[in-house]
């Protein structure tokens, strides 16, 4: 347990803020570092620069060490799991070799996501069901007492010295009201790369041929999605608001407006989460950070990257509608045609897992999927 210097709350040793009075705790205790208290969600190029530098120079060791693990898997291959990719586990091993292998392509300039293209992706069956959802109110909106928590949390940030704008901040936020959400149906899950891929194999869907990649390190240059991404199971990454929307078509329905996606999660209050109003590192895929905001790949919620549908269950709201928050942000339609995505995905702050969380782009990207409702 960590003591939150602001409140004096008891909060759980790994997180990322204090879950009472919002204090993003950074390091109390520790010598600060340079650039150590960032806010939620911002890179540290200073820092990036720096790994890089510490990269290059343990870059001969680490080509030593693939040499040894090379030579070690083709003499002892049944007794050396450690360096093979297994896509069962889910990021769990994977990690390991994508830090590798990125050592690498950083000294000699190969695209290490490119080595993977040529890798056969095993089909299975998808799980996704379609929930029912009644016509009910809806409340809009943050409540009062969220909305003065992010503020504050906001407010801690800048005292720090760093920036943090509030119009940024709660970018998308929508008043505070009611509204009646006519009935509607929803995909469980997020659509998986299996259920795209039956649309593409019907000759209705496109596969991409563009892909923004985002990981826990912002922007990374390159097309190429890290295989695991790509599993049949994982939701689907890399299809554009306009090609998500020609799958909803394909399949009777249309990507969800933002009172939709919120009836879907909230039922009848206006909690900021599926799960409720207070964060738990532990009930979706989100942007594993510590106390200083290092990535933490897997060691909170067990994913270093996306997840296969349905590996939160508790995160689920109380229509059992999964990962509204959490692995992958979802593509929503607007009544004036402007493309937006709601929610926070497996790269994301615990702030940006808000369901209210709206924000704007259009292109195929690593952390945006979609759902689909159907009237
Ligand atoms: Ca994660």
């Amino acid at each position: 347990m960590i003591f939150c210097p602001d409140c004096r709350s008891e909060n759980e040793h790994n997180a990322p803020f204090c879950l009472s009075c919002g204090y993003r705790f950074n390091g109390e205790g520790r010598k600060k570092r340079e650039g150590d208290t960032l806010p939620e969600g911002q890179r540290n190029i200073k820092r990036r620069e720096s790994q890089k530098a510490d990269l290059a120079r343990t870059q001969k060791q680490n080509a030593i060490q693939i040499g040894k693990k090379q030579r070690d898997k083709e003499t002892l291959e049944e007794k050396s799991p450690l360096i093979e990719v297994d896509e069962s586990e889910d990021g769990k091993t994977f990690p390991f070799i994508f830090v590798v292998l990125s050592l690498i392509a950083l000294v000699t300039g190969l695209f290490v996501f490119g080595a993977f293209d040529d890798e056969k992706v095993e089909l299975n069956e998808s799980k996704n069901e379609v929930i029912q959802i009644p016509t009910g109110k809806l409340l809009t909106g943050l409540s009062g007492e969220a909305r003065a928590l992010f503020i504050h949390a906001c407010e801690r940030t800048k005292k720090e010295g760093e920036s943090c704008e509030e119009e940024v901040f709660l970018a998308g936020e929508i008043e505070e009201s009611e509204r009646i959400v006519e009935a509607f149906r929803i995909d469980k899950y997020e659509v998986s790369n299996l259920e795209y891929q039956r649309c593409v194999d019907a000759g209705r869907c496109g596969v991409f041929e563009q892909c923004q990649i985002f990981t826990h390190e912002g922007k990374q240059f390159g097309n190429h999605p890290p295989k695991i991404l790509l599993n049949p199971q994982h939701p689907a990454v890399c299809i554009s608001q306009k090609e998500a929307s020609k799958y909803c078509n394909y399949k009777g329905g249309q990507l969800p407006s933002k009172n939709e996606f919120l009836r879907a999660g909230r039922e009848k209050d206006r909690r900021v989460f599926p799960w409720g109003n207070h964060w738990d590192p532990t009930l979706s895929n989100w942007g594993e950070r510590d106390m200083i905001g290092t990535p933490v790949l897997g060691k909170i919620d067990g994913f270093g990257f996306t997840s296969p549908q349905g590996s939160f269950p508790e995160g689920c709201s109380t229509f059992s509608v999964c990962d509204l928050s959490g692995n992958l942000s979802e593509w929503g339609r607007k009544e004036d045609g402007s493309s937006v995505y709601f929610s926070g995905s497996w790269v994301d702050s615990p702030f940006d897992q808000r369901l209210t969380k709206e924000r704007m782009a259009s292109k195929g990207r690593t952390d945006v999927g979609f759902r689909c409702i159907y009237h």
